[in-house]
């Protein structure tokens, strides 16, 4: 047995599918608990689930529950995520002390990696990744997730990042640190609620074999580190980027003004625009998650061969 072993409960499903050697998808669950309102978050956790299931592959959401990893959630773990307001948002650094101190936590991308990788699953579906923050140049503002994607052997499907975050910034720091961004069926990066940035991913990428052979090809080599593929949002659901740009300016300004900073920037920032875009973020939000998770099964199952 593996030292870290003793932190982490799978689930019966993701116990069997690891014994059985199926193909598996880690889910995050900060987005459950500080990423979405109730009843949205259970209900689209639960629909994301239902998703990978449908395209051949077993989901795994990750949280930490009374300071046990959990890899696979019960309905009961799901509903106390998305209904209670004492959920610590977990990212590398805070693992440890949740584990230790027995506490209630979401796993952001860069925790979620982590137990993914502790529990050998390489693919993991999440909606937008942490990044370089605008104003990073001031603040230092850079999500852990960027670190982890720079060591952790995981691929993470994703509709690109929010242009709360400086998307080029983002783009330079992956690129420092090596990590392959493909964009999916698109040479540009997508901008999660809207398939276009204006910049160009490294590569494009047009199915799961393509991508399921670099992914492989880069640990096979030795080189650490995660993959990002980056599935835009499907077309009829895809914002106005006027429209979303305009709310994520006045969230950022209101966030400067009550002076948040740190962990609860990105939460804070999530619900202003939902706010300033009447709930339409959340139908396009929903919308994307559910299209990462076709994608991520599809890239599991072609992994998982031989
Ligand atoms: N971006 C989103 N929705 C989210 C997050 C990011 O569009 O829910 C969450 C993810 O869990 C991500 C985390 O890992 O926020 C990043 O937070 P921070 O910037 O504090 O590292
Ligand atoms: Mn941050």
């Amino acid at each position: 047995m593996k030292m870290y072993e003793k932190y982490l409960d799978c689930s019966e499903d993701v116990a069997a599918a690891l014994k059985n050697h199926l193909p598996i998808v880690a889910l995050e669950s900060t987005i459950i608990s500080h990423g979405m309102p109730f009843p949205h978050n259970i209900d689209t956790a639960k629909q994301v689930e239902k998703t990978i299931i449908d395209s051949g592959a077993v989901p795994a959401t990750i949280a930490v529950i009374d300071g046990r990893v959990k890899i696979g959630l019960s309905d009961d773990d799901m509903k106390f995520l998305a209904t209670s307001k004492d959920i610590i948002k977990a990212s590398r650094l805070d693992l440890p002390v949740a584990a230790a101190t027995r506490m209630n936590a979401s796993t952001t991308v860069a925790a979620t990696m982590i137990c993914a990788h502790m529990a050998g699953i390489n693919v993991f579906v999440t909606g937008g990744i942490g990044g370089v923050h605008r104003g990073a140049q001031q603040t230092f503002d850079i999500s852990a997730d960027l670190q982890e994607l720079a060591h952790t052997n995981v691929a993470v499907v994703c509709a690109g990042a929010k242009a709360i975050l400086d998307l080029r910034l983002t783009m330079e720091y992956l690129e420092t640190f090596g990590v392959p961004v493909l964009g999916w069926k698109t040479d540009e990066l997508a901008a999660f609620y809207s398939s276009k940035s204006g910049i160009k991913v490294n590569y494009r990428v047009d199915d799961e074999v393509t991508a399921a052979k670099i992914i492989k090809a880069k640990w096979e080599m030795g080189i650490d580190g995660g993959v990002i593929i980056a599935n835009p949002i499907p077309q009829e659901y895809s914002m106005d980027p006027r429209e979303i740009n305009d709310a994520i300016d006045r969230a950022l300004e209101e966030a400067e003004r009550n002076k948040i900073f740190g962990k609860k920037l990105t939460p804070f920032l999530l619900e202003k625009i939902k706010e300033l875009t009447s709930g339409e973020s959340l139908e396009s939000n929903i919308a994307l998650i559910k299209n990462n998770a076709y994608v991520g099964a599809l890239i599991a199952r072609e992994l998982n061969k031989n």
